[in-house]
């Protein structure tokens, strides 16, 4: 019998006309890459394309809601259609003056401007997904970046108006976190990144009919 923890009721959206950016960091990298794989693998369940899938990586989870506010906010000014989300005037006054400052280099993209329309430009975010893996240890390093990376990820979805999905795994040993990216031995985890692409679709669409 099924549990009752988790999403309830499946509902499916369509990614097909989404863009989503993806930034994991590269701590615990067997966690993270078999999250990474089911959170692409259901974007693209969901129709989104892989152009339109832009991954960026950061060393540790403690760098992902700089690495996030900065992708949106480049995508944002590579857009030709200007701003398409709520802005704070902090965020609104970065987007138009630090054109320079706002890019990260890109690492595993092929959205090119193909798909949106216009040569040298691309559409903004409709979600971003953040993904950290962050184990306790025998210090209070975890409780502070746990708190801090959450904190930062709320504050930058608010901030810009662009959902961001919390990929972030907050574990007390490395079992815990086999099991939630479904690679434990058992057999009896589950892929979380799974959830987060589908959220990511669900927040994408419903924000376009919001906005
Ligand atoms: C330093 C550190 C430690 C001890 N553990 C983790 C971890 O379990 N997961 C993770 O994503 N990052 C870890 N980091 C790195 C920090 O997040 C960060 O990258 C560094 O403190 C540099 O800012």
């Amino acid at each position: 019998m099924a549990g009752i923890k988790g999403i309830g009721e499946a509902h499916t959206y369509d990614g097909t006309n989404l863009r989503v950016g993806i930034v994991h960091a590269r701590w615990n990298t067997k966690i993270i890459d078999a999250l990474l794989q089911g959170t692409r693998k259901s974007l693209k369940a969901a129709g989104v394309k892989e152009e339109n899938i832009v991954t960026q990586t950061v060393p540790g989870s403690y760098e992902l809601p700089h690495a996030v506010q900065r992708m949106f906010v480049a995508s944002q000014s590579q857009s030709s259609s200007g701003p398409s989300g709520l802005l704070t005037s902090a965020t609104d006054l970065l987007s138009q003056s630090t054109g320079d400052l706002v890019g990260l280099p890109k690492e595993s993209s092929s959205s090119k401007a193909e798909g949106h329309g216009k040569s040298g430009s691309q559409a903004p975010f409709d979600a971003i997904i953040a993904i950290g893996a962050l184990i306790k240890g025998s210090t209070m390093h975890f409780e502070y970046i746990s708190d801090a990376v959450s904190h930062g990820l709320m504050r930058v979805q608010l901030d810009t108006g662009c959902p961001v999905i919390f990929g972030l795994l907050t574990l007390l040993t490395e079992e815990q976190g086999l099991e939630r990216a479904g690679i434990d031995a058992a057999g009896k985890g589950h892929n979380h990144g799974e959830d987060w692409g589908a959220a990511a679709v669900e927040l994408g669409a419903k924000r376009k009919g919001w906005s």
